[in-house]
């Protein structure tokens, strides 16, 4: 028997949605507990959420926090690296995950922190990264992919931020006509997403 995981994380499409795609995508065994907070806060490694809970085969535990560190453990464990992959090939892989970081932590102030004065400045970032990530793809052969021909970690970021930018309206520098490698990117790997979503067990809510 292949590991299981419990995702500790509130309900909402936060920092923890790209660990619900890649377990999502490589069909692991998981469920979703939701936090009662502030009650379960002290609870947690670092008072935060998410929270990765994996039982090995052998009934060993890991517990992990910060997002990041667990979409890398992740992404490592469940192929989401190219077999044999470089050092090389995983900085890349990397250094366009963490293209990410800063416009995620803006778009969290201007969303969830409704500091909407900041919306410009999440859009010029947008633009910015959308310039650079188009020819990143295209260089790599408008595949829908930023590696080689199969779905890598970055795929599943790109997938999930872009999308959740879109859906939670800052799209507007996201057209199919601003960005079409992207949008050819989300069309594919939410078209694998959705072809494994059965992987998906429960979520339990102790709210
Ligand atoms: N650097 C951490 C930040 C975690 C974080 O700020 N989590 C928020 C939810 S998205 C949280 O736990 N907030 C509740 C609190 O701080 O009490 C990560 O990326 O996991």
């Amino acid at each position: 028997m292949s590991a299981t995981y419990e995702l500790i994380a509130f309900p909402n499409q936060g920092r923890a949605e790209i660990c619900r795609n890649i377990l999502r995508h490589t069909r692991a065994t998981w469920t979703e507990t939701n936090p009662k907070w502030p009650a379960d806060k002290a609870t947690m490694p670092f008072e935060k959420v998410p929270v990765l809970v994996e039982t090995k085969s052998s009934g060993k535990k890991l517990v992990l926090s910060e997002s990041q560190v667990i979409e890398r453990y992740l992404a490592h464990s469940r192929g989401l690296y190219p077999k044999h992959a470089s050092l090389e090939t995983i900085a890349k892989i990397d250094q366009y995950r963490d293209q990410f970081t800063d416009i995620f932590t803006l778009f969290t102030i201007v969303f969830y922190g409704k500091h909407h004065h900041k919306r410009p400045d999440l859009l010029s970032a947008i633009q910015f990264l959308v310039k650079k990530h188009e020819l990143a793809l295209k260089a790599n052969g408008s595949n829908g992919h930023y590696i080689g021909s199969s779905t890598t970690y970055v795929d599943i970021v790109a997938y999930t931020l872009i999308k959740m930018f879109k859906d939670k309206g800052f799209g507007e520098r996201l057209t199919a006509r601003a960005a079409p490698e992207l949008n050819r990117l989300i069309d594919i790997i939410g078209s694998e997403i959705h072809a494994n979503l059965p992987s998906r067990t429960t979520v339990s809510s102790r709210l």
